[in-house]
């Protein structure tokens, strides 16, 4: 898989506003915020999207369903948040390096657009 712009933002070749990180991922707020809390959460291991995901996967996997309610507690709002993935171009994919977007802060409605 080619460097995306998430693998810079990993290697600190591009500057974000990193919030969280461990071993396994790091979160950093949306450029483009859809809600007051934007972050987007990225696995360090390169995975273009979730359909890419392998059975070796699946403790990373978890670790970032797991790693977006400690996300949520630590911006305080874990009563209330969205956690969306895209995946492939048409779902409104655009950085090809697996991310879970973790929105709170407004109301938000179902069926999503
Ligand atoms: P998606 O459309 O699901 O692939 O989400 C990609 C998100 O990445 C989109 O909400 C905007 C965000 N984004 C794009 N470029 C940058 C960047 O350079 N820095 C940060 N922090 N976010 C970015």
């Amino acid at each position: 898989m080619a460097d995306t712009l998430f693998a810079k933002i990993i290697d600190r070749q591009i500057p974000a506003d990193i919030v969280y990180e461990d071993d396994l991922c790091l979160a950093f707020r949306d450029i483009n915020p859809q809600a007051p809390a934007h972050v987007l959460l990225v696995p360090k291991k390169p995975i273009d999207m979730l359909a890419s995901a392998q059975a070796e996967d699946q403790a990373l996997l978890g670790h970032l369903l797991l790693a977006a309610g400690q996300i949520a507690r630590q911006l305080k709002v874990e009563s209330a948040f969205r956690v969306v993935i895209n995946n492939g171009e048409s779902s409104g994919q655009s950085v090809f390096h697996l991310h879970l977007h973790i929105l709170a802060g407004r109301p938000f409605r179902w069926p999503p657009g």
